[in-house]
């Protein structure tokens, strides 16, 4: 499987990881839209949240709290945004799952 995200998982591609344990990695995004901005990432492959089954609950649910403590590690107190976006229409461009967290910048709605 030809999957940019789970090369970063298997380390054949470089990121700047924050965070590494047995379900999940973190890492800064590449092309960051905030002051704050990094992934956290399933090591199983899913390409979409469209695809998560019930199975899949209690990663998500670590992947959520992952990203609460590294956004305070990261000195997000005043804030921050989550997103997952899921599929062509929701903006994903890398279909294996992925929950962006920005901060440090004032968040505005709608996105775009
Ligand atoms: O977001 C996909 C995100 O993945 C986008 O913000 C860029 C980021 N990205 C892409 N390649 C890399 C690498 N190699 N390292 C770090 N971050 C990366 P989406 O929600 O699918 O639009």
């Amino acid at each position: 499987m030809d999957c940019l995200f789970c090369k970063i998982v298997e380390g054949k591609i470089p990121a700047k990881k924050i965070h590494e344990d047995d379900q999940v990695v973190a890492f800064h995004d590449i092309n960051p839209q905030a002051p704050v901005h990094f992934l956290v990432i399933p090591k199983k492959h899913i390409a979409t949240l469209a695809e998560l089954t019930e199975a899949d609950n209690a990663l998500v649910g670590h992947m959520v709290f992952t990203a609460q403590r590294l956004a305070r590690e990261l000195g997000c107190e005043a804030g921050f945004r989550t997103v997952f976006n899921c599929n062509e229409q929701g903006g994903q461009t890398v279909y294996h799952i992925h929950l962006h967290v920005l901060g440090q910048r004032q968040m505005t709605w709608p996105p775009g």
